[in-house]
């Protein structure tokens, strides 16, 4: 039975589970769901995700959402090669290393988008913004450096879950040019990441939908501006994102997206 995971390329989240599979070997297809960001989502992928996030893992009749259960779910079914480390305490420090990943370091990489893909924010307040997420970036990556010590993987001996629950993040940070500084340890544990075939083919299938890549990329994107500019795509604010924009000085970008229907929080699950 083939495994689907509900994916956007760009991601980290989804990023996440598909490093995951491919580590385990276990083959999957990784459809984009239709009206993603619509706040509307088609029948199969919303009783799968009811957030209307990706990704959503679909296994026969099992389906899953948030990027952390999934990991736990492939993990419990599929337990070799072990991803997580052996010991309670080891698995301890990776899950926390991950909580922070998925929510504050993450947060920072959304704002930029917001700025830079999504046009939030002009003038002084944008300059706000991008100046506490460069701020905020070194520190967390500081915070990283000192997890990774003298090691050459988060996880312990190889890499694992401790890992790619850390390199889309790093990635993405790049892409903004808030990337480690080559020469660090944190630069060199990237470089030694990014060549794992699970996370290279994760990286290919992100840059070949990268924005502002391509021509096909950059219409794509004007298209999804305009439907944002019209409130027909919306952008989740839900949780560590929204305190990130209040806490970094962007609450007028709040207020003006609520002002425009363009943003959205946590819709209630149906029964
Ligand atoms: N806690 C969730 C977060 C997933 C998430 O926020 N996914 C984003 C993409 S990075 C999404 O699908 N957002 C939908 C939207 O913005 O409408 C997880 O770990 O899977």
């Amino acid at each position: 039975m083939t495994i689907t995971v509900y994916d956007h390329p760009l991601s980290p989240y989804a990023q996440k589970v598909k490093i995951a599979l491919a580590e385990k070997g276990v083959p999957f297809e990784a459809p984009l769901p239709e009206a993603l960001g619509s706040g509307k989502v088609a029948s199969a992928f919303q009783s799968a995700s009811p957030r209307g996030e990706v990704p959503a893992l679909i296994d026969g009749d099992v389906a899953i959402f948030d990027s952390t259960v999934i990991l736990e779910y492939i993990e419990d079914r599929w337990p070799e090669p072990a991803l997580l480390p052996a010991t309670p305490a080891q698995r301890a420090r990776v899950r926390m290393i991950e909580d922070v990943m998925d929510t504050h370091y993450e947060a920072i990489n959304w704002g930029l988008a917001e700025l830079v893909h999504f046009g939030r924010g002009e003038g002084e307040v944008a300059d706000r913004l991008r100046q506490r997420a460069a701020e905020q970036t070194r520190q967390w990556q500081a915070w990283l450096t000192a997890r990774l010590g003298t090691a050459e993987w988060f996880n312990g001996d190889g890499f694992g879950w401790g890992d790619l629950a850390v390199i889309p993040y790093i990635n993405g940070s790049t892409g903004f040019d808030f990337g480690p500084e080559p020469g660090t340890a944190l630069h060199e544990w990237q470089q030694r990441a990014n060549a794992r075939p699970s996370v290279a083919a994760a990286n290919q299938a992100a840059a070949s939908m990268a924005m502002g890549g391509s021509e096909a990329a950059r219409s794509g994107m004007q298209a999804v501006r305009a439907m944002l500019e019209r409130g027909e795509f919306k952008r989740e604010y839900r949780d560590h994102r929204l305190e990130w924009m209040i806490k970094s000085g962007g609450i007028d970008v709040v207020l003006d997206g609520l002002a425009r229907n363009n943003i959205r929080f946590t819709p209630e699950f149906p029964a």
